[in-house]
């Protein structure tokens, strides 16, 4: 079983920029590994979050509730935000037991809408070490419509990359909500992901020399390091990707060989059963 020899679960943060499908991508993720028999247990760290539609078992919302920091504290919403964040720090010990406590194969966290909040907070550095540094990975979704323009696309590489050295984990990006793009355009990103030279052409199209050459110069020292380059196509809502998730994790965290081979059948049992449909 994933994770089990290790006491605690490898562990997925899902980052992203506002509205980028973190939390869906959570529920559809549990939905899907119910179906898979695997134990998943999601987390909300999002103190702002409206309402979820998975089943966290544990929700940061029942220790520290925004509308009270800002009725409290007099703050708007994003002070209150960073406020929540250094406020969950402060509870560490409480978090760290509550978390402990949970039994799954593996832990997905959705995390607060401003990216910022998560990445650059140093609660989130603090939660990490909790959890265990050598079990957590990033899953860092790109936003499909800024994705379409070269410049909003290198944006989301260089934020992706910003979060991965702020944090210090190993980071996977996916192109969230692909459902959204059409096939042309879901190809065009696929292929500025994998070949920078047409990227750059693209970029130098759009946004003329010097800000292209600072740009792709920076995409190129970033991507010499990224563990896990590329940018893997994923719909929530379709449910497609998320074996690509699962195939990351398994490929990041060591102990985990015993769940592959169930795992891979289990999916291209899925698999199957999709083509069958
Ligand atoms: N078509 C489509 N829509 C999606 C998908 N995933 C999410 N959405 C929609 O995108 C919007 C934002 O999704 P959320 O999951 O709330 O995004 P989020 O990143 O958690 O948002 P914040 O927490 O507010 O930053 C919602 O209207 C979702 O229904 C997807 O795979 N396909
Ligand atoms: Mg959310």
């Amino acid at each position: 079983m994933v994770g089990q020899d290790s006491g605690t679960p490898p562990v997925l943060f899902v980052v992203g920029t506002a509205g980028a499908g973190k939390s869906s991508l959570v529920t559809s993720f549990q939905r899907w590994s119910r179906f898979l028999e695997t134990d998943v247990i999601a987390v909300n760290l999002d103190p702002g979050a409206e309402r979820v539609h998975y089943d966290a078992e544990f929700d940061v919302r029942d220790l520290i509730s925004l509308t009270e920091v800002m009725t409290e504290y007099d703050l708007g919403p994003n002070g209150a935000q960073i406020l929540a964040a250094d406020l969950l720090a402060s509870q560490a010990g409480d978090v760290a037991e509550q978390l402990h406590a949970l039994t799954g194969e593996m832990m997905i966290v959705d995390t607060p809408g401003q990216v910022e909040l998560f990445a650059f907070r140093e609660a989130s550095n603090h939660l990490i070490e909790v959890l265990g540094r050598d079990q957590s990975a990033i899953i860092y979704l790109f936003d499909p419509m800024l994705s379409r323009s070269p410049s909003g696309f290198v944006s989301q590489m260089l934020l992706s990359s910003i979060v991965e050295f702020r944090l210090g984990l190993p980071t996977k990006n996916f192109l969230s909500k692909s459902d959204l793009l059409d096939p042309d355009e879901l190809e065009k990103i696929l292929e500025w992901s994998e070949r920078l030279e047409i990227l750059e052409m693209a970029l130098y199209d759009e946004a003329g020399g010097q800000r292209t050459e600072f740009a792709i110069n920076q995409l190129r020292l970033m991507q010499q390091f990224a563990q896990s380059p590329g940018l893997t196509p994923l719909s929530s809502e379709l449910e497609e990707g998320l074996a690509d998730i699962l195939t990351f994790a398994q490929a990041m965290f060591g102990g985990m060989n015993d769940a592959r081979d169930g795992f891979a059948s289990d999916i291209e049992h899925e698999k199957d059963v999709d083509d069958f449909v």
